[in-house]
């Protein structure tokens, strides 16, 4: 096991990773921007080195100053959280030549998995089920034009490097599928330097279902069951649960299998998850593999009693999973609300600024994942992520009773947050019968007030 790690990264998640390596006897080393030398992070932390200035790029993405701070500290590893550098093959390469090792999958892993094209072509061949569409990039209008007539419309335009579906663009005629596919192109290399796209069927009113997935070094894996994400907002994650109420044991099991053998086609090392769209006749199609520890991973180990952090450590030292499938018992029910500080009043716009005053909640079923404090100051230049609130109860009903709960204790002032969002989302009926698609929140939100 190693002895010393570094986090490079910042908020709930470097506070996760630094409680998960302090149960294992791990020293750790926060890195933080000028802006977070007063996070908690920086605090829980046994050493602390600022690595430049607020924005990202000077900080966090900063490379040259991450590897410096791994070198003066004498770190055996990084673990590199969610986000910024999480998933950037580069990154990882470059921890391999220091001698440091990257908490996290190969950086192939990465590189294959990053290329959504590529992902789709790999997993298909693996025998996982894909949705009709492109076998290769989209360079012309009449490309485009000839692979829309063979699927038939709607369509969907996707940027090859994208994913987390940025730059994607829906079509349902020859008209919209011509200027979406100049536009999706530009967005794309905009935003991933890259204006590789590629076109899909459109399957309408899906759920997003997703198999978080462990693999050690020598090849041997296994699933923990699924999470329905389909709670969102312009492709921003906002309520997460497992089990999915639209997921029984038989097709658990037949998805749980498709995301071991993909996962296996490609070696993959470390935790990972396996993106479905699952449509209403219970068909499931692959759509994208995460590389990475996700934001809402804490469902997952409620309802399977499996710490993935402290599994990615262990696994990146060289252990071996020491479980097997018929192992794991997936027991209860849990979902996290994400707590951002966004005015949902106001068109979830953000609300940085300091916190006055906070009373977090607890009790029996609740987990509180945050780096906040009263007088804490939430800076504009990060996500604005700033609790995951989780519930956990025997039965989904109990368990959004606990979230009710919890959600009606937490007070934040004078920061907005989209708390008043989930408490009427607890009370909404398709909500609390598990009736939602990917386009719940935009109908809900149009049933009140209107702005969607
Ligand atoms: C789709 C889809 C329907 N058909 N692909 C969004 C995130 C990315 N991982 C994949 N995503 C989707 N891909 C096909 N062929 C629906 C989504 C999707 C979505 C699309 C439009 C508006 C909201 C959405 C929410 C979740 C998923």
């Amino acid at each position: 096991m190693f002895s010393k790690v570094l986090i490079a990264n910042r908020g709930e998640i470097a506070l996760r990773i630094i409680r998960a390596c302090r149960e294992l006897g791990i020293r750790t080393v926060a890195v933080f921007s000028e802006v977070d030398r007063d996070s908690l992070h920086v605090r829980f932390a046994d050493e602390a080195i600022c690595i430049g200035q607020a924005p990202s790029s000077s900080s966090y993405l900063n490379i040259p100053a991450i590897i410096s701070a791994a070198e003066i500290a004498d770190v055996e590893a990084i673990h590199p959280g969610y986000g910024f550098l999480a998933e950037n093959p580069h990154f990882a390469e470059i921890c391999e030549s220091c001698k440091i090792t990257f908490i996290g999958p190969t950086p192939e892993n990465m590189r294959l998995m990053g290329d959504k094209m590529t992902a789709r072509s790999m997993m298909h061949k693996a025998g996982l089920p894909i949705v009709p569409g492109s076998t290769s990039i989209i360079r012309s209008k009449e490309e485009a034009l000839k692979t829309a007539k063979s699927i038939g419309y709607p369509v969907i335009i996707k940027a090859a490097a994208g994913g987390g579906g940025k730059g994607m663009r829906v079509c349902h005629n020859d008209l919209t599928l011509i200027s979406s596919l100049m536009t999706a192109q530009a967005e794309a290399d905009a935003n991933f330097g890259n204006p590789d796209v590629y076109i899909e069927k459109y399957i309408e009113k899906t759920r997003h279902i997703e198999i978080q997935i462990l693999a050690d070094k020598y090849g041997h894996m296994i699933h923990l069951g699924e999470r329905d994400c389909s709670i969102q907002r312009r492709h921003q994650k906002l309520l997460e649960e497992s089990p999915s109420v639209a997921i029984n044991n038989k097709l658990r099991r037949r998805i749980g299998e498709m995301a071991l053998r993909g996962s296996k086609s490609v070696n993959y090392v470390s935790a990972g998850t396996i993106e479905f769209l699952l449509d209403e006749n219970n068909n499931f199609y692959f759509m994208e593999m995460n590389t990475r520890i996700q934001v809402e991973h804490p469902v997952t180990e409620m309802v399977s009693g499996v710490d993935l952090i402290k599994s990615q450590i262990r696994i990146a030292s060289g252990e071996r999973i020491r479980l097997h499938q018929d192992d794991i018992q997936l027991r209860g029910s849990s979902i996290e609300c994400r707590i951002n500080a966004e005015d949902f009043q106001n068109n979830f716009m953000p609300s940085p600024g300091k916190i006055e005053s906070l009373i977090l909640p607890g009790g029996p079923g609740i987990r509180v994942d945050t780096h906040i404090y009263p007088g804490y100051e939430i800076s504009p230049y990060y996500d604005s992520l700033v609790a995951k609130l989780i519930s956990y109860a025997n039965t989904r009903d109990e368990a959004i009773k606990v979230m009710q709960r919890g959600l009606s204790e937490f007070h934040i002032a004078p920061i907005k947050t989209t708390i008043p969002f989930h408490l009427r989302l607890m009370e909404h009926p398709l909500f609390l019968k598990g009736e939602v698609s990917t386009h719940f929140v935009q109908e809900m939100l149009k049933e009140k007030g209107g702005e969607e």
